[in-house]
């Protein structure tokens, strides 16, 4: 049939069906019912959380359906299996869209945001999900963001927040600072401008000094593996020494952290960041000029630039002495050496460090090799572990020894000790924007800087500012600015920058708990009855954002006392993206199908259905529009099956009805919703040819996490008053598996495909067309074959003989040819 035909007959069929009303009349009663309301109680609780979405006015599409159904999928699972389910919703609402859209379109970010969560809502509420509406929380309310101000001075007072001058990196175009985490290759992650540093005063988190614990604590958490090891590596531990080169002629010292003092005796020149403190002391006056070009050719490179790439340096004309072997040696100012990272100073051993070795062809310098590897190679530069040459006492000693060996041999003369370092920075917090929730700090002339009393929050966001120039639109209110020091009653100026969103979702997942508390950020009770989160489902770019973030703050919280666990979120699903033409379905590339189109021709339930079914749920997808046909069939096939008549059961129906029940609950505890599925469609074809009412309950139960509406409305048809979405999980019983029907099951596949295989010969060799099929099977077998099927399979005549049958057809002498398990066949 042409795609328009199609699609207008399933329009029409679905508007038979009406689905549309069949949808809203069910999400109505579970809303008037509360059925999805939790409250704490005696019954063991699961807390089922999807990452929270930041609400754009714009529509959904398949990206997102695919999402939402796996947190619902659990959810709803979970709930009939007899938990108490946790399953909020709620909108992290500040950000730079909306304020863009104040920019560009002048709509009042407030009234554009509280716009977009009124589409999102309704978008949503169309999916059928069973989330508790009772809870919705959005981030820009100050009834929420009161507590991030609340929670920084906190911080404050433990020392965890400060203010200090940073090179930070600098997006031109969203005019504001980004995070590590914000820049991706060299640029913004939002808008993908080249990222620029500036140097400027922020406010920053102290993840730092949870760095080692962030670390350790990741090995307990159901994540997956490839999560852990970004994060893993993000904190970056580094176990090493630092060992002190005495500077030439001068009282001071340069301390250089290293991994590998096993290659000392090979350190022939030291190299410092550009931003090390010593660096202007170092610089003899005949250098100046050539120091001064080198500072400004690399003055606006980004950090990651300077780290992969960079290779420009220069002499400062001053020498340090190795402690090894007193050389002396020369000091470059070098870009690769980060300022942020270890000491800001590395010993540099061109034999073996790579990066080494082309700064040191480049400049001139001496090569000298102190590494032997054990087994011979070809390598230019060898990085490896081995065996010490040309190393004085050390000679002969290996790597691992040598290590530790020669930091305790200079630790005596105080010129080394053992060190770690992490790779993490502290978390950068402060944006030059409006959108976010203010930092609630003053500047006083006298006192400097003074936290805004807690009996003062929240400091509310001005509202009389213009959003025409560029730059920070607060700085246009003159009244906000304008405070006066709650010590010393002199005038003060208040912070303008706003804390960036990841504040916003490191904690509400906590206010989810008790989201209407105003006294404090969080009801203590609630939260230790709920947290933490059992299964959290999000996306992979949130892997060193968002998911750290809000470890630390669990942590942190955890240390003012206000919370008795130490991690946010026990598993962890990262889901698959829906692509569309190859490219990740998105508003932007202009590839969405959309929510809407979809439901209008099949029902969100086939949508549904068949998102979960296209693969695994943490595999990326490409939609195509085609295999959803497969899905509207099931459907309707299902809602056929309340047309017929009940019989009285089977063994057989026992057999298939409790396999489906056990291997549907195994695949769906693991994630693999598509083989779930797939069991209940050959549960369905089963019930076509013989059903009861259980066995029709049981796979409205099993259905109903993928299809709540169609499950929950013939549910209703069966004559129950109560919801299926809140009925009991159906229990298995092993005994009534057979494995004699599996059997029978696996023969009749196999016969099949070889009938059809036959009849594909006689088409492809004799260009004939079968028509019927004979089988002759062993006696004993003959039971095994099951006509009826084969003939509805294969849509051909079946007829089955026993191979000792006197009246047989078999004017080929076939028969002869049947073994155990293996019929013979004729086709004509
Ligand atoms: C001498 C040496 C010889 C090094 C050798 C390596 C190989 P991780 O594991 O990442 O911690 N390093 C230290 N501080 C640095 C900085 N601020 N900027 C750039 N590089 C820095 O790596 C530690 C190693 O990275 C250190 O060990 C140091 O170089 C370099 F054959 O010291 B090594
Ligand atoms: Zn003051």
């Amino acid at each position: 049939m042409a795609g328009k035909k199609k699609d207008a007959k399933n329009v029409k069929i679905a508007k038979a069906i009406d689905f549309a009303s069949l949808e809203k009349k069910w999400q109505a009663a579970w809303q008037k019912a509360k059925i999805f309301e939790a409250k704490p109680s005696k019954k063991k609780k699961f807390y089922c959380l999807e990452m929270f979405p930041y609400p754009s006015a714009s529509f959904l599409h398949m990206g997102h359906i695919r999402n939402y159904s796996i947190g619902d999928v659990i959810a709803r699972f979970k709930r009939m299996s007899g938990f108490n389910v946790l399953y909020p919703v709620g909108y992290d609402s500040f950000g730079l869209p909306a304020e863009n859209a104040a920019k560009k379109e002048g709509i009042n970010p407030k009234i554009y945001t509280e716009n977009a969560i009124k589409k999102i809502i309704e978008y949503q509420k169309k999916l059928g999900n069973s989330y508790d509406r009772s809870r919705v929380i959005a981030t820009h309310e100050p009834e929420y963001y009161k507590w991030n101000q609340y929670f920084f001075l906190k911080f404050y007072e433990k020392g965890l927040a400060y203010r200090k001058k940073a090179k930070v990196n600098w997006c031109a175009s969203c005019n504001t600072v980004l995070a590590d985490e914000e820049v991706q290759q060299g640029k913004c992650w939002r808008c993908e401008t080249e990222v620029s540093i500036k140097e400027l005063e922020q406010w920053f988190l102290k993840t730092t000094a949870y760095a080692d614990e962030l670390l350790k604590d990741l090995k307990d958490l159901k994540w997956p593996e490839r999560l852990k090891a970004m994060q893993k590596n993000w904190i970056g531990k580094s176990e090493g020494a630092e060992i002190f080169f005495p500077i030439k002629n001068s009282d001071e010292k340069i301390e250089v952290f290293t991994t590998r003092a096993d290659t000392l005796f090979g350190c022939t020149f030291l190299a410092i960041s550009p931003e090390h403190e010593l660096a202007q002391k170092l610089v003899k006056p005949e250098r100046k000029n050539e120091v001064h070009i080198f500072l400004e050719k690399i003055k606006n490179k980004p950090v990651s630039e300077r780290e992969e790439k960079g290779k420009e340096g220069v002499f400062t004309g001053s020498y340090a002495i190795n402690p090894a072997n007193n050389e002396s040696i020369p000091i470059y100012l070098a870009e690769y050496v980060l300022s942020e990272y270890g000491t800001g100073a590395i010993m540099c051993v061109p034999s073996h460090d790579k990066r080494d070795h082309e700064f040191a062809r480049q400049h001139g310098l001496t090569i000298r090799e102190v590494i032997k590897p054990l087994e011979s190679g070809t390598a230019q530069v060898y990085e490896g572990e081995g065996v010490l040459v040309n190393s004085g006492q050390f000679d002969g000693m290996i790597s691992g020894k040598a290590k530790t060996g020669i930091v305790r041999w200079l630790a005596k003369k105080k010129a080394a000790s053992l060190k770690t370092h992490y790779k993490l920075r502290d978390w950068l917090i402060s944006r030059q924007r409006y959108w976010g929730t203010p930092i609630p700090v003053l500047y006083c002339n006298n006192c400097g800087i003074v936290p805004v009393p807690e009996k003062d929050l929240p400091v509310l966001l001005p509202e009389d500012v213009s959003f025409d120039s560029p730059g920070n639109p607060i700085l246009t209110s003159n009244k906000f600015q304008s405070a006066k020091c709650p010590r010393c009653k002199g005038n003060a100026r208040r912070e303008t920058d706003t804390m960036g969103g990841f504040m916003d979702s490191s904690w509400y997942f906590l206010r989810y708990c008790s989201p209407k508390e105003a006294k404090k950020p969080f009801d203590a009770k609630e939260v230790k009855y709920w947290m933490p989160v059992d299964q959290y489902i999000g996306g992979i770019e949130h892997a060193v954002g968002h998911l750290i973030y809000s470890r630390f703050f669990t942590k942190v919280l955890r240390d003012l006392g206000m919370l008795n666990f130490s991690e946010p979120f026990s598993a962890l699903f990262n889901q698959g993206v829906v692509c569309k033409d190859g490219r990740k379905m998105s508003k932007s590339y202009g590839n969405t199908v959309t929510q809407d189109e979809i439901s209008k021709k099949y029902g969100i339930d086939t949508a549904r259905l068949f998102l979960l079914f296209l693969a695994l749920p943490d595999k990326s997808v490409e939609w195509n529009e085609e295999g959803i046909e497969g899905m509207f069939k099931f459907v309707k096939k299902v809602m056929a099956l309340k047309k017929k008549k009940f019989s009285n059961g089977s063994k057989k129906l026992d057999h298939f009805t409790h396999k489906t029940i056990k291997e549907f609950t195994e695949n769906t505890e693991n994630f693999r919703f598509n083989l779930a599925i797939i069991n209940l469609l050959s549960f369905a074809d089963y019930l076509e040819k013989e059903i009861t009412k259980e066995s029709f309950e049981v796979l409205l139960k099993l259905l109903s996490l993928f299809a709540p509406h169609i499950a929950e409305e013939l549910w209703h048809k069966l004559g129950h008053k109560s919801f299926v979405s809140v009925e009991k999980w159906p229990k298995y019983n092993e005994k009534k598996i057979n494995p004699e029907f599996e059997r029978q099951e696996l023969v009749n596949k196999k016969l099949a495909e070889d009938v059809n295989n036959i009849v594909k010969l006689l088409k492809e060799k004799q260009n004939k067309t079968a028509s019927k099929a004979y089988i002759y099977s062993i006696p004993n077998e003959l039971k095994s074959y099951d006509a009826k099927s084969l003939k509805e399979n294969l849509k051909l005549d079946i007829i089955i003989y026993a191979v000792n049958d006197k009246k047989k057809y078999d004017p080929q002498g076939k028969a002869g040819k049947a073994k155990p398990g293996k019929p013979a066949i004729y086709v004509e």
